[in-house]
Order: structure tokens, then sequence, then C-alpha cells
């Protein structure tokens, strides 16, 4: 699968003023020079972007969202789990991990979810996913790190990959004991989102781009059958976390989310 539109105007116009402040002024090259300067910045400006993702994969889920969202046009290379196409040399040679998401733009490539997505706000600054302002900017990041410190190891490692992979009753007690914490995180959440459409400030955020696809993961997970022996308490998310489920649907019907839904879940498998 590829997508790729024709880079916008506005988007090189954006790289080029992307760099501001003393730092820019001692990287600057001499006014002679500037027209040099600035054709090398749109020659990067235009390199390929390569996605290799995975199906279902959450941090996959949220590079693409964040690259639909801000309309970079990237090569999309859909690695499948059960033909082990992260395990060839290839891929290892650019994540030793063996794990995606990977991209790679021009000959720079970079593992780990959210810093990809640190990486494309600073390259593509035009719908900033990472705050306007300083405030903003710390908001953003303590929620992506509260979520990955305290809601998703809880909530992923010991609740979505139990059910999704056939462990849920070898891991029964295990899951059980997990069920408290998982409901006071998403309480914390659930109020975090009164009277808010997002997370964080008056738009959407990398913060909802980090924890929308692992939310999806535990109500898709709520509703597999090994699921259904296990008192959840997820569902219907509209009576348990009615927050949650408007911010979920809200997410859900943006044309970035509709266009990186999984495509095996979409296939119903
Ligand atoms: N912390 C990493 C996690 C990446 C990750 O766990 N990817 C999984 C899919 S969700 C993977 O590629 N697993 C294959 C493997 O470990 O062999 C990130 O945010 O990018």
């Amino acid at each position: 699968m590829q997508f790729s539109w024709p880079i916008e105007a506005s988007t090189a116009q954006g790289l080029l003023s992307s760099s501001s402040g003393a730092a820019a002024v001692e990287s600057a090259p001499p006014i002679g020079r500037l027209d040099a300067f600035r054709r090398r910045r749109e020659d990067w400006a235009m390199s390929t972007l390569e996605v290799y993702w995975g199906s279902g994969s959450q941090p996959s889920w949220r590079v693409l969202l964040a690259l639909e969202l801000k309309r970079i046009p990237y090569e999309s290379h859909l690695l499948s789990f059960s033909a082990g196409e992260h395990k060839t040399p290839a891929f290892t040679a650019m994540n030793p991990r063996h794990k995606v998401p990977v991209i790679k733009h021009g000959d720079f490539v970079l593992f780990e979810s959210v810093a990809i997505l640190a990486y494309l706000d600073r390259c593509f600054p035009e719908v900033p996913l990472l705050g306007r302002d300083a405030q903003e900017s710390g908001l953003i990041w303590r929620s992506i790190s509260e979520f990955q410190s305290y809601l998703e190891p809880v909530m992923i490692d010991h609740v979505v990959r139990p059910i999704f992979f056939g462990k849920a009753e070898e891991r029964r007690a295990d899951l059980e004991a997990h069920l408290p914490k998982l409901h006071a995180e998403l309480q914390l959440w659930e109020q975090a989102l009164v009277g808010r459409s997002w997370i964080v400030g008056n738009s959407i955020s990398a913060a909802d781009i980090v924890m929308f696809p692992s939310l999806m993961s535990l109500l898709r997970a709520a509703t597999r059958p090994a699921a259904q022996t296990f008192q959840l308490g997820l569902l219907p998310l509209e009576s348990t976390y009615p927050n949650l489920a408007a911010w979920v649907a809200r997410i859900s019907a943006l044309p970035s989310a509709e266009k990186t839904y999984p495509p095996h879940w979409r296939a119903g498998s």
C-alpha cells in the first residue's frame, strides 16, 4: 500500500521558517549563501518519508495518525508479523529491537513512536502536535509521560495482550488483580476530560494521539470472546466512562482516524 500527496507549498514554507532564536542565527549561513541554504532545506523537506508499520500495532497507529493529521506525504510499508517481516536483516538493521514503527526520512532512520512524533513535529510544524507554547508543550509531555508510566503498562501488558494472544485464562489471577488499577487510572483520565474535547488545549495533540490507539485496543479486547468470562467493567463505555467515550467517538470521526484504522480489524479478524 502506498500513499502520496503532492507536498504542499505551505508545508515547505513552514520548514523554511521553523528555526528561530539564537541557534538559528548561529547556524544561518552568510547572506550570499542563503539561497543555497534554503535549497538544501527544501531538498530535505522533499525527501521521501517511509513508514514501516504493523496492523493493530498501537505505536504504529500513533505515527500514521500524526502523518495524516499533518498531511505529510509518505510511503507506507505494512509489515506482516506472521511472515516475520519485522525480523529480516534489512529491518533489524533499522531497528535491532525488531519493532514497528520505524520511519526513514531520506537517509535518517528513527524508531520509537513518541520520538517519531517529536521528530515529525519539528520537521513539519504545521498542525502542531506538541504544543503552541511552553506551557501547552509541558502539559502534553506530562500527559504522555503519565499515560506511558501508569495506564499503558497495566492496560496493555496485563489486560489487552493476554486477551489478544490467548493467554487470558492462563493469566486470570494476574489480569483480575490489575483491574482495580486499570479503573483507577481510567477514572483519572475520565476526570481530566470533564468539559474538554481534547486532553490538552483546544485541538488534538500528541497526548490524544498517543493514548487513542491503546484505548481502541482495550475496547476491542473487551469485545473478544476470551474477555467474556471476566468482569472487566468497561462496556458500554458510554455508561462506565462517558467522557472517554465521547473523546473516543470524537477522534474516531476524524478522517485521519478512519483512514488509519488497522486493516485487519476492519477485515474482522
Ligand atoms: N516503545 C515502542 C514499542 C514498539 C512495539 O512494541 N511494537 C510492537 C508492535 S505493537 C512490535 O513491533 N513487536 C514485534 C516484536 O517485538 O517482535 C514504540 O513506542 O514504538
